[in-house]
């Protein structure tokens, strides 16, 4: 029995300093995301857009290396809340970003479901920073820490708890660029990471087939947190922090369809379009693509 599948749009960007990914959820919807799932035989309900505040000035940082904290951490309550009601509905919420500060609030809402949820972090980066060990102030490289409890209480506590998940049940795939804090909180806490050392070395279908015995073994849902820079920037060019060597459009399509196979998958969002900084819509286009495989499309 297929479930419904309820999108929903967060045109953030105050997570980190370039306009524009605020259009991704249009951008995804005009690469035509729902007619794609529609074809799959699932039910669509497009919720819209979580408004969020408009910052004069994206770049401003007064508040402590967070820059734009209460827009933020505003935005994930109303996230978090949404989120939630999806799930109480029993429908599937496929999340639409924005950068990936999203995220915190997203986690926020799905967390409370499941006594142990596993995340899947498709990503060039840890997201693991916190105010004092971020090069940046962006909150799009700090929501992972902040779903582990890790970092400024208005980005913990939203929706009112912490943590939203355990370092155990977290995988990070495509790691390819990550700081120092980052580095050594992966050590400290103990996640599991696939760099693209491994991609290379073990191969995307080994990769993933031990990434899903790992978490099928120990939680009772997966969220997918797809940042396409996790992506090669050859395949997704519209991200605003491209990473050489990244993971291919061929790959990230085994990737999906394995986690089909596996029905392990219970949350999504796909974040970082930035239909400004792309090549005709082309980083969308890929985004929903991988969303077909996730959600059953097949070669034949
Ligand atoms: C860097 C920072 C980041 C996404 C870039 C980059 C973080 N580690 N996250 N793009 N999605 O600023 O913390
Ligand atoms: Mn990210
Ligand atoms: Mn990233
Ligand atoms: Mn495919």
């Amino acid at each position: 029995m297929k479930k419904n599948i309820s999108i929903i749009g967060v045109p953030m960007d105050l997570g980190q300093m370039r306009r524009g990914v605020d259009m991704g959820p249009s951008a995804i919807r005009y690469a035509g995301v729902t007619e794609r799932l529609e074809q799959l035989n699932y039910k669509i309900d497009d919720l819209g857009d979580i408004e969020i505040a408009r910052a004069q000035k994206i770049t401003d940082n007064q508040e402590g290396n967070l820059r734009n904290l209460k827009g933020v951490s505003d935005a994930s309550e109303k996230l978090a809340a949404k989120v939630d009601e999806v799930i109480t509905k029993g429908e599937f919420p496929l999340v639409l970003g924005g950068d990936h500060s999203i995220a915190i609030g997203t986690l926020a809402g799905v967390a409370k479901h499941y006594k142990n949820l596993g995340v899947i972090w498709y990503d060039a980066h840890g997201d693991l920073n916190t105010a004092e060990t971020s090069p940046t102030g962006n909150i799009h490289g700090m929501p992972l820490a902040a779903s582990l409890g890790i970092g400024h209480p208005a980005l913990t506590n939203i929706a009112g708890y912490s943590p939203k998940i355990k370092p155990e049940n977290i995988v990070i795939i495509g790691a390819r660029s990550l700081d120092e804090g980052e580095k050594k909180l992966i050590k400290e806490i103990g996640i599991k990471v696939y760099t693209m050392h491994e991609i290379d070395q073990l191969g995307m279908a080994t990769v993933m087939a031990e990434a899903i015995d790992y978490l099928k073994e120990r939680t009772d849902g997966v969220h997918l947190s797809l940042d396409l820079d996790g992506l090669d920037p050859h395949d997704a060019p519209g991200v605003g922090t491209p990473v050489l060597g990244g993971i291919s459009y061929r790959e990230s399509h085994l990737a999906m369809e394995m986690l089909e196979d596996a029905k392990i998958i219970t949350s999504a969002e796909f974040v970082e379009v930035n239909p400004i900084l792309d090549d005709k819509n082309k980083t969308a286009t890929v985004a929903v693509a991988l969303m077909g495989s996730l959600f059953g499309e097949k070669l034949l």
